[in-house]
C-alpha cells in the first residue's frame, strides 16, 4: 500500500509518495533513480496512470538523501519515466514536507537526480526554488518537420532539456490545445529523428512554445509538452529556468530583474537569476495547494495494477 499526498502547483498535479514504495537501496539519488527506472516501471505507471491517477500527474518519491546537508531526496517520475528535476513538483514537495513537520525553519534542501536544489517558504504561502544551474546550449537550431516545415529554436537546460521556439501563430489558449499538442509533438519527433540531443546525447524531451506577454511585465505565456506527450498545466519550473537562461544569454533580461512565465491556464511563476559559472542560477517562485491524501491499493488480481495509457 502506497501513502500519498496530492497537490497542485499552478494547476499541475504532483503526487508525493510518502511511504510504501519498495526499498531502492543505498547510493545517491541519481543511482537510486536508475534502479527505480529499471526495476519498478510497472509500479510507477500504476501510481501515475489511470485508474489510480491520470497521464498529467508527476509523482515525487520522497527518500532519505545521501547528502547529510539535505533535508530529503526526491525522484520525480511521470507517465513514461523519471524526470531530472521538476520545478512545480519541488514546490509541491516542499509544501507537503512542511505540512508533515519535516522542514526546520523556512529553508529546505533537496537532493534530486539533476543536483541539489534549495527552497524557501515565504510568509505569504509562496515557495521559491533555487534551481540547478541552467544554460543555453545551442542557438538557432533548425529542424524539419515531417510536412517539410522548417522550425528554428534554441536548446537549453533548466534541469531537463528543452527545445524552445515560437507558437507558429497557434493561440496559446485552451482552445488551441489540440493544435499545440500536434505541433509540439511533431517537433519532438523531428528532434529525435534528426539526432538533435542535449549534452552527452541526452534526449531533448520537453518542447516549449512561447508568445511574449502583452504590454506589461517582462515574460512569456508558454505551452510545454512533457516527455509522455502530456502538456504542463503550470508554467513549468524547469522550462522557466531554461527560458531565463536563454533570455539572459541573449541579453533580454539582466541579473535581478523579475521574469513572469504564464501557463495556458493563466497561472504564473515569477523568476529571477544570478549569474553562475556556465550559465545562470534561477530562482522560481509559485504556490502549491493540497488536493487530497490517501492510500493507493494494488490488489494481486487487478488487471490494471500497472495502469493503462490513454
Ligand atoms: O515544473 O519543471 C516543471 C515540470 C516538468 C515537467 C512538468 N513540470
Amino acid at each position: 500500500m502506497i501513502e500519498f499526498h496530492d497537490l497542485h502547483t499552478a494547476g499541475e498535479p504532483t503526487r508525493v509518495i510518502v511511504s510504501g514504495f519498495p526499498d531502492l537501496g543505498n547510493g545517491t539519488i541519481s543511482e537510486r533513480c536508475q534502479r527505480l527506472a529499471s526495476e519498478h516501471q510497472e509500479l510507477c505507471a500504476g501510481i501515475v496512470r489511470e485508474p489510480r491517477g491520470h497521464e498529467a500527474i508527476v509523482a515525487a518519491l520522497l527518500l532519505d538523501s545521501s547528502d547529510p546537508q539535505c533535508d530529503a531526496g526526491v525522484i520525480f517520475f511521470n507517465n513514461v519515466g523519471p524526470l531530472g528535476m521538476c520545478g512545480h513538483g519541488t514546490i509541491g514537495v516542499v509544501r507537503a514536507l512542511s505540512e508533515m513537520g519535516r522542514v526546520q525553519g523556512k529553508i529546505c534542501s533537496l537532493e534530486t537526480p539533476a543536483g541539489i536544489v534549495r527552497a524557501k517558504l515565504h510568509d505569504d504561502g509562496d515557495i521559491s526554488v533555487e534551481n540547478v544551474e541552467s544554460f543555453l546550449y545551442q542557438e538557432d537550431v533548425e529542424i524539419t518537420l515531417d510536412n517539410g516545415t522548417v522550425v528554428c529554436g534554441d536548446i537549453a537546460w533548466g534541469g531537463n532539456w528543452f527545445f524552445i521556439t515560437g507558437a507558429a501563430g497557434i493561440p496559446l489558449q485552451r482552445e488551441g490545445l489540440p493544435r499545440l499538442v500536434e505541433y509540439s509533438s511533431a517537433i519532438r519527433i523531428a528532434l529525435d529523428l534528426q539526432g538533435r540531443t542535449g549534452m552527452g546525447g541526452a534526449p531533448i524531451d520537453h518542447v516549449e512554445l512561447h508568445e511574449d506577454l502583452p504590454d506589461g511585465p517582462l515574460g512569456v505565456r508558454c505551452f510545454v509538452l512533457c516527455p509522455g506527450m502530456e502538456w504542463d498545466r503550470s508554467p513549468c519550473g524547469t522550462g522557466t529556468s531554461a527560458t531565463l537562461a536563454l533570455k539572459a544569454a541573449k541579453g533580454k533580461i539582466q541579473e535581478g530583474q523579475t521574469w513572469i512565465q504564464e501557463s495556458i491556464l493563466g497561472s504564473r511563476f515569477s523568476a529571477t537569476y544570478e549569474n553562475g559559472s556556465q550559465g545562470i542560477l534561477p530562482t522560481i517562485r509559485g504556490r502549491a495547494y493540497h488536493s487530497s491524501r490517501g492510500q493507493l491499493i494494488f490488489e494481486d488480481d487487478d488487471p490494471f495494477r500497472s495502469g493503462f495509457p490513454t
